[in-house]
């Protein structure tokens, strides 16, 4: 996805989202942030691949890009699978990042509870073996540490990707807080998630409704599949 020239200032929001299976044959193999203001929020970026930078997300130039509570796990570059390779931030740019779990995380992007600890991700690739098709499974396995550990202050929406209630007290502390990536895990014994497109749909109506956002698909930076 291209993200272009998002000049207003009040951030476009992406919400429950999955970026997987996607590859670019230059920078940000999943999302390419280029003039543009946004708000990621419960998002997993997994198995995308930058045929340059940034297999997650490359901030380009003139970006102000917020990520909160947030996956990137197992994207990849030409220099491999770190920090950078999952998420790049060009000097010049604003990248702040919040409650994310980030695969290759030192700190150097600064933040608050970021992570690079392995989230625990159920089945990826699913029974297919090939990212991005329906059988893919990002959820959170129950051990996960991104289960209850994000930030319940930036949550905008009600559900998670699957429509199942988006604050959930998972382990049971009496506290629900929500978790990072684009569902939540729910306590045992809760809904049956289904694997669903509805937050693609969802993603693209808020795209649409911000107005100020310009997405191109285009060559050399075309995406392959769904987000
Ligand atoms: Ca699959
Ligand atoms: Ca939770």
């Amino acid at each position: 996805m291209f993200s272009f020239s998002g000049g207003g200032a009040t951030p476009m929001p992406i919400v429950n989202s999955i970026f997987t299976g996607n590859s670019s044959v230059s920078d940000g193999g999943a999302l390419f942030s280029d003039l543009t203001i946004l708000d990621l929020i419960n998002c997993t970026f997994s198995l995308n691949t930058g045929g340059s930078r940034g297999g997650g997300l490359y901030n380009y130039v003139g970006c102000a890009v917020t990520v909160t509570n947030s996956v990137f796990r197992d994207n990849s570059d030409m220099f491999g699978a770190g920090e950078e390779s999952q998420a790049y931030n060009n000097p010049s740019n604003l990248l702040s990042l919040n409650h994310t779990c980030v695969q290759g995380w030192t700190g150097s992007l600064g933040g608050v509870n970021n992570t690079g600890a392995d989230p625990q991700l159920v089945d990826p690739l699913g029974p297919d073996g090939s990212a991005g098709t329906e059988d893919d499974n990002l959820r959170l396995a129950s051990g996960s540490p991104c289960i209850d550990a994000g930030d319940n202050a930036v949550v905008i929406e009600t559900l998670d990707l699957d429509g199942n209630p988006r604050i959930v007290d998972h382990d049971g502390d009496g506290t629900a807080t929500v978790d990072m990536g684009a569902y939540e895990a729910q306590p045992s014994g809760g809904p049956v998630p289904t694997v669903s497109e509805w937050g693609m749909i969802v993603m693209t109506i808020l795209l649409i409704a911000a107005g100020t956002i310009i997405l191109r698909y285009r060559q050399p930076r075309a995406v392959q599949g769904a987000f």
